[in-house]
């Protein structure tokens, strides 16, 4: 029997796995693709790495940068309207760069705490 086993680090207080996707970039819209992601909250940074295919995964395979950052001072979150999504329990997080994404999980009490932590970053550095 072949055990996978995909081990990220947790460099901050708020990691997780959620289902992410981008809609728009630089304010053009994008095609959505969801993906399972591991997600890092650090400082005012969003990071994101796929945990799929060989050797891409952060911190455990032979990358060491994520694959994807975004910068939260200016944005916003938002519970995402049904248009946006019909998934259940879906962020929408808006960066002063107009790149928008969409972030959810299945599991209630995991989206909420992202919400209220994505919340306290935004307002904690809007003044910096
Ligand atoms: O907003 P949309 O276009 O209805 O989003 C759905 C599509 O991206 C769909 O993929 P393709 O149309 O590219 O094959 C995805 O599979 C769906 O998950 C997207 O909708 P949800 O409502 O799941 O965000």
């Amino acid at each position: 029997k072949i055990i996978f086993t995909i081990q990220f680090f947790c460099p901050s207080e708020k990691c997780g796995v959620l289902n992410v996707t981008k809609i728009t970039e630089h304010g053009k819209k994008v095609r959505k693709n969801w993906a399972s992601t591991w997600t890092v909250l650090q400082g005012s940074s969003l990071l994101f790495a796929k945990g799929q295919g060989s050797g891409t995964s952060w911190f455990g395979g032979n990358q060491s940068k994520p694959e994807f950052t975004v910068n939260l001072r200016g944005g916003s979150v938002e519970w995402a309207s049904k248009e946006k999504s019909s998934k259940k329990h879906v962020i929408e997080l808006k960066t002063r760069v107009g790149t928008d994404l969409l972030i959810q999980s299945e599991i209630d009490s995991v989206i909420n705490d992202w919400f209220r932590a994505l919340s306290e970053t935004i307002n904690t550095h809007a003044w910096e």
